[in-house]
């Protein structure tokens, strides 16, 4: 299984993973997580991050892509049961960049599971979670480079016949048997 996860910051991709991971042996890149580690071990790559993501920005292009690109090949060749990528890709330029990779190396998506969740309740969420870039400014910022940068995506791989869409709303519970109800079909 291929797939990514896409959504707004706070819609609660993070949340589902292990679940997913638990369920059908996917091996998984976060992209925020891989952030907040360089950032955490004060790496040349996490100071160069940082301010993008306290300031709710998208991390340039080429921090995240060399960061991911090779751990992207190995995820997609050692793991037989697949990938699953949460966090990336984020824009239209990510996008197509992850298109190559997989093309290159024939093993394409096998779909996009998109969680629909409705701003308001978003920033609920995430003024409820607290990390470093949860405040409400930074919040609202991340939700619109989200609706400008992040949202085209889900027309892109509707076009590719690849979206399925999942209400993100309720309990967590809840949002993972919808999930399963999806993933199950290609599992
Ligand atoms: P991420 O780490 O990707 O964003 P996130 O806010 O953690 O989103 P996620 O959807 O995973 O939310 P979660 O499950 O934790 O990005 C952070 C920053 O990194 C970005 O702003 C950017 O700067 C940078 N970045 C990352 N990837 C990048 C890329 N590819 N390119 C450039 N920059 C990049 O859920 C959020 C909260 O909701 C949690 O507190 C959770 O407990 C709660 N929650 C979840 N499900 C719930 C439910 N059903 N009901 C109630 N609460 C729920």
């Amino acid at each position: 299984m291929r797939i990514v996860l896409l959504g707004a910051p706070g819609s609660g991709k993070g949340t589902q993973t292990d679940a997913i991971i638990a369920r059908y042996g996917v091996s998984t890149v976060a992209t925020g997580d891989l952030l907040r580690a360089e950032v955490a071990a004060g790496t040349e790559l996490g100071q160069r991050a940082k301010p993008y993501m306290d300031a709710g920005e998208l991390v340039p292009f080429d921090i995240v892509l060399g960061m991911i690109e090779n751990g992207l090949k190995t995820l997609a060749t050692t793991n037989p049961k697949g990938f699953m990528m949460d966090g990336f890709p984020r824009d239209l330029a990510q996008a197509e960049a992850l298109d190559q990779i997989l093309a290159k190396i024939n093993q394409p998506l096998d779909l996009v599971l998109f969680f629909e969740v409705d701003y308001e309740e978003i920033v609920k969420r995430l003024l409820g979670r607290g990390r470093a870039d949860d405040n409400e400014e930074t919040i609202r910022n991340r939700l619109r480079v989200y609706e400008e940068k992040t949202a085209p995506l889900i027309d892109y791989y509707n076009r590719k016949g690849l979206l399925r869409t999942v209400k993100g709303t309720g309990t967590i519970e809840e949002i993972g048997a919808r999930i399963r109800a999806v993933l199950d079909e290609i599992a």
